[in-house]
């Protein structure tokens, strides 16, 4: 509210766009950036770049996430601490509200999209993202589907602001370009992502520190829960699958996000033409998928259960038990199999 409601799709100038979110900015003393549930590296990055940038003595920037744990991989980030859940924000007394990384409203959680929809109505909503499926619900939507994270879209906004960029900033915005591609190996990933990168580095981003942490060293619990969820791992069809249950995670002394890596890995199953992680909550199941061949969108079939995300990785929600995810596997697998290339 209080803006002509403004879209950006791919293609967009970035030096409109930016003084765009400039201006909308420097209206506000008290902004709340909020980034999804069970959240990534770009989620984390992306508000804690943005907190560094807005925040100044004449303007509070509160950054908060949907529920889930702070991955430990990115326990080297600075200022992990000023992070809240959004359910435990104490004021809704904001004037800006910035959503980081969600394709809706309901990315941020249940608590979250109540806010999202309160703070709507008398605050203006500024919406940057990068998935292909943003429902562009904010007063001022800045959606690049052709970022390979939002921590590229933000850095390019911050560049062409003349935003001096330090080397802790640096390290914040590469951990999550680095993180969404994987290490700049995701077909999401494009020259402008590595020039992005490279700016980074240029302004001293820590490159070794951030690859140490998100693809090499691990914790203990992490190898053991790999062990169990990898053991029980199958085929089903062209569908290569696991599961993460809450006895597996006790059993490795390991937290869920522990397991965020899996289904990459399963995604380099020879023969495969997708892959599934299903962790079993107390509710139901959340799923993660990847697509392993070009004809096979994971998005739209993530779509079939309520869910979204990108053609090569998305994610939805099942009902609890056995049936609905055995359901679900029968749904993916001959979807999967009929699909164009597998008729060669
Ligand atoms: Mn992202």
């Amino acid at each position: 509210m209080g803006i002509e409601k403004i879209s950006w799709g791919n293609l967009m100038n970035y030096l409109e766009v930016s003084q765009a979110l400039f201006e909308v900015a420097s209206r506000s003393s008290r902004m709340l950036v909020l980034s999804h549930a069970n959240p990534d590296a770009d989620a984390i990055a992306s508000i804690l770049a943005f907190q560094r940038v807005f925040a100044s003595d004449s303007r509070t920037v509160d950054v908060a996430i949907g529920p889930g744990t702070i991955p430990a991989t990115l326990e080297f980030l600075p200022d992990l601490d000023r992070i809240q859940l959004i359910g435990d924000l104490e004021t809704h007394e904001y004037d800006l509200l910035v959503l980081l990384d969600c394709a809706d409203e309901g990315r941020t959680g249940e608590v979250g999209e109540q806010i999202v929809i309160e703070l709507g109505k008398r605050i203006t909503v500024v919406n940057i993202d990068h998935h292909v499926t943003n429902r562009e619900f904010g007063d001022l939507n800045i959606i690049d589907p052709e970022a390979a994270a939002t921590c590229e879209i933000l850095t390019l906004l911050f560049e062409a602001n003349n935003v001096e960029i330090d080397s802790e900033l640096a390290t914040i915005l590469l951990a999550g370009v680095q993180g969404d591609t994987l290490g700049l190996r995701t077909p999401s990933t494009t020259g402008r992502t590595l020039d992005v990168s490279a700016d980074l580095l240029y302004a001293g981003a820590d490159l070794h520190t951030i690859v140490d942490y998100l693809f090499r060293v691990r914790p203990f619990s992490t190898i053991k829960l790999w062990g169990q969820v990898l053991y029980r791992v199958s085929m089903h069809g062209p569908l290569v699958w696991t599961e993460i249950t809450p006895e597996m995670l006790e059993a490795a002394g390991a937290d869920e996000s522990e397991g965020e890596g899996i289904v990459n890995f399963l995604a380099g199953t020879a023969g495969a033409r997708a892959a599934a992680l299903l962790y079993q909550k107390p509710d139901g199941w959340r799923v993660s998928m990847r697509s392993l061949a070009d004809d096979v969108d994971v998005a739209e079939l993530a779509g079939l259960f309520g869910g979204g995300g990108h053609s090569r990785a998305a994610g939805c929600s099942l009902e609890a038990g056995i049936d609905a995810r055995n359901r679900f596997l029968d749904i993916v697998a001959d979807r999967i199999a009929l699909s164009p290339a597998s008729a060669d």
